[in-house]
């Protein structure tokens, strides 16, 4: 397995649209594998291949304490959506940054399975909550995009002088 790198917003890749997964092969699952070991070595909950830099719609999840848990969604798609519940949310892709933002209670997402074979989920709570987030980056969306445009500009302004920070350390070391 490998690690992959993460990109940050406003990486402008972030706002390409995945195009379906046609058949799961090999090359499918080890990304698969890979992104899980990227999302646990970044300390998150769920991962899309947009932010890796892949542009195709695939989603590795774990929402369990252990990281015993491994969840995998090949081309994604929520079938019905119900009620409404407000998480503050956080992004890999979007670091050290946390907003509300309100999205379903309940959705019912359709995927395949690294197998290939399709199943259908009903989830809640933080479960439908990171499904919505993941199946946004595949759809090129960031969270911070349901903020007002001054409060996203803040961010904006925020992990640029950030990632300008890290540019000159990573040249002086
Ligand atoms: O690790 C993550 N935590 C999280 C918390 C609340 C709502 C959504 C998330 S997803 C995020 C990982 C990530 O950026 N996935 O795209
Ligand atoms: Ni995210």
């Amino acid at each position: 397995m490998s690690r992959l790198s993460i990109l940050e917003f406003p990486d402008p890749r972030l706002r390409r649209v995945a195009k379906p997964v046609e058949s799961v092969t090999e090359r499918e699952r080890k990304l698969a594998a890979d992104m899980l070991e990227t999302m646990y070595e970044a300390r998150g909950i769920g991962l899309a291949a947009t932010q890796v830099n892949e542009g195709v719609r695939l989603v590795v999840m774990d929402l369990s304490e252990d990281r015993s848990e491994p969840r995998f969604f090949i081309n994604p798609e929520i079938t019905d959506r119900v009620g409404s519940q407000t998480c503050e949310e956080g992004c890999l892709s979007v670091p050290g940054i946390y907003a509300e933002v309100k999205r379903a209670e309940k959705v019912t997402v359709r995927a395949l399975g690294l197998d290939g074979a399709p199943f259908e989920l009903e989830a809640d709570g933080l479960l439908a909550v990171c499904i919505q987030h993941e199946i946004d980056h595949l759809d090129g969306k960031v969270f911070v995009d349901y903020l007002s445009s001054l409060k996203r500009r803040m961010v904006e302004k925020r992990l640029r002088k950030q990632q300008r920070q890290d540019k000159a350390e990573a040249t002086r070391a």
